[in-house]
């Protein structure tokens, strides 16, 4: 099935050619009530969508699309544990992981939610241990250190969560993250740890990950450098899938924390995957961010197609992907502690909508997932925002605007607020020759010297923008922003067609160094690879100390 040919899609292309020139700035001044006609909440968290090229035709054509497409049966089938994951044959039911309601949610005839409850209680009673001081270190000290070591989607959800979440980090306790495999990862990690402190999750999901194995072999030799064999129990754990390989490793399955093939990495901040979180602020704020999530769920699930924020969002990314032909979608959060939220947002979309298959195998001809990236801002302002307002690409941008700082430092937060908006509008409005002339003259520019300066100061505006407004960054807000856009990335699969939850482009990966690796030692004959490839290999083999 291809969407292009759906008549709603075919709506929305001769209604794109009507539209193209729409101006956002003149909408604005024809209707006073744009804002209300494109603002929804969700919760405490609000949507404001007017600053994007559409009108109240565009959204009904979009919504259209949407109805065409079943996605009110898809999120169904998502919900419900179906095997949507179609090419790994899978259920996809990160919701469950955050299913607070504990309704029954089955797989196989099995109600996953007595396995997610247990995994709950065992990291509850785990964070107990190691808080309250019943978990001590070999030498008797309590834990002062939590090291996470994985990569990908062991990593980069529960590294921006505890980023985010700094300003909830139990007194005397502190969270790292090791993911690369190169040695300056771990090694500049570890220099200031004291191994009678140290704890280390192990976070693989299929316990076979070069770079992660290979980091946690290194731990371990570090910590055997004071500690005996016998205490690695104390300072290793792990969360995986897989039982077999955490025992070849030496981390006893008491020490093992499940997850499961229906999780996929980039979703899994929300089960064990997430322990790091748990220690790092308490199990009370980890169930609190997924109530968060939770309560998003309910939203994306409940709320019509209308008044459904993931589904508004997915939609106007499909307009200006696949109509605008927009190739990329910036993410600014004007918070510093989401710092890593463009990362993590990074892997979420790319990973799942980078695809070129359609879930039939065939191979498509439209535009899928863009590129997202991203900055906190304001810094993003002093750097690439010249491209966002005059450069030669369409980029929607959105706005993430926490209300309310954690660290409330005189005027700081109105500034940052002040920026976000003055941008957002700014975008939208550009500025054009005239005001330009304005401008200048009041400057003291005239003759050849102003007409020679205008076009360079002139903005063509008519940019879009989402505003997402959080009133702080609670564990709840977190959660339920961080379940949105994992919403959002599904919507727009299912209007592509795609699965969105595999991810074979990685699994690439995973193979081609393996077989690399053997190459770049000497004297080893090298295997059959392209002619730059090998003579890469002979130099790095020549140049190695
Ligand atoms: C995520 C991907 C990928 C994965 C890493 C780590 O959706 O599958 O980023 O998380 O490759 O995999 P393991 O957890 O199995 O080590």
């Amino acid at each position: 099935m291809t969407p292009l040919n759906i008549p709603e899609w075919q709506s929305l292309v001769r209604h794109y050619s009507d539209l193209k020139f729409l101006s956002m700035r003149e909408q604005f001044a024809l209707d006073s009530d744009r804002v209300h006609n494109f603002s929804l909440k969700s919760g405490d968290l609000l949507l404001d969508y007017s600053k994007n090229r559409i009108t109240k035709e565009t959204v009904e054509k979009l919504l259209a699309l949407a109805e065409s497409v079943d996605i009110p049966d898809w999120i169904e089938r998502m919900f419900s544990g179906e095997a949507i994951n179609n090419t790994e044959g899978r259920a996809v039911l990160h919701t469950a992981l955050r299913n607070r309601s504990n309704a029954p949610v089955m797989v196989d005839g099995e109600d996953v939610m007595l396995a997610v409850n247990a995994v709950l209680s065992q990291m509850k009673n785990f964070c107990h241990q190691v808080h309250s001081g019943e978990w001590l270190g070999y030498s008797g000290k309590k834990i002062t250190d939590i090291v996470n070591i994985g990569i990908g989607g062991s990593d980069l959800g529960p590294a921006m969560i505890c980023d985010a979440l700094e300003p909830y980090g139990i007194e005397g306790l502190s969270v790292h993250f090791v993911s690369n495999v190169d040695g300056t990862d771990l090694s500049t990690t570890l220099e200031n740890l004291n191994q009678e402190t140290t704890l280390f999750v192990v976070a693989s999901k299929t316990f076979t990950t070069q770079e992660t194995l290979t980091n946690a072999q290194s731990a371990r030799t570090w910590f055997l450098k004071t500690a005996k064999q016998a205490d690695v129990a104390k300072h290793f754990v792990a969360v995986s899938t897989n039982a077999q390989a955490v025992t070849e490793f030496g981390i006893d399955t008491a020490n093992m924390f499940e997850i499961w093939d229906w999780v996929g990495g980039r979703y899994s901040l929300w089960s064990a995957i997430g322990l790091p979180i748990a220690l790092y602020v308490g199990m009370d704020n980890f169930e609190r961010l997924l109530d968060g999530g939770h309560e998003m769920d309910n939203h994306f699930r409940n709320q019509p197609l209308s008044e459904n924020m993931p589904v508004i969002m997915g939609l106007l990314g499909v307009w200006y992907i696949n109509f605008f032909g927009a190739q990329t979608h910036a993410i600014v959060p004007y918070d510093h502690s989401l710092a890593r939220f463009p990362s993590h947002m990074q892997q979420l979309d790319m990973e799942s909508n980078g695809k070129v298959t359609n879930r039939e195998g065939h191979r498509i001809s439209y535009r899928t997932g863009p590129v997202i990236w991203g900055t906190p801002g304001t810094n993003g302002q002093h750097a690439y925002f010249q491209l966002i307002h005059q450069g030669t690409q369409l980029i929607p941008v959105d706005f993430v605007l926490p209300v309310n700082s954690h660290y409330p430092e005189c005027d700081h937060q109105s500034i940052l607020l002040a920026n976000g908006l003055a941008q957002s509008e700014a975008l939208m409005k550009g500025k054009n020759a005239e005001e330009v002339r304005i401008e200048l003259a009041a400057e003291g520019y005239e003759g050849k010297a102003l007409e020679a300066l205008l076009p360079h100061k002139v903005f063509p505006g008519n940019r879009p923008s989402n505003t997402l407004i959080v009133p702080k960054l609670t564990p709840e807000m977190l959660g339920q922003l961080v379940a949105l856009y994992e919403h959002k990335v599904f919507v727009q699969g299912v209007i592509w067609n795609i699965n969105s939850f595999d991810q074979w482009g990685v699994e690439l990966g995973k193979q081609l160094a393996k077989a690399i690796l053997p190459d770049l030692q000497d004297g080893v004959e090298i295997s059959a690879h392209d002619s730059s490839t090998t003579n890469l290999i002979k130099l790095i083999r020549s140049l190695r100390d």
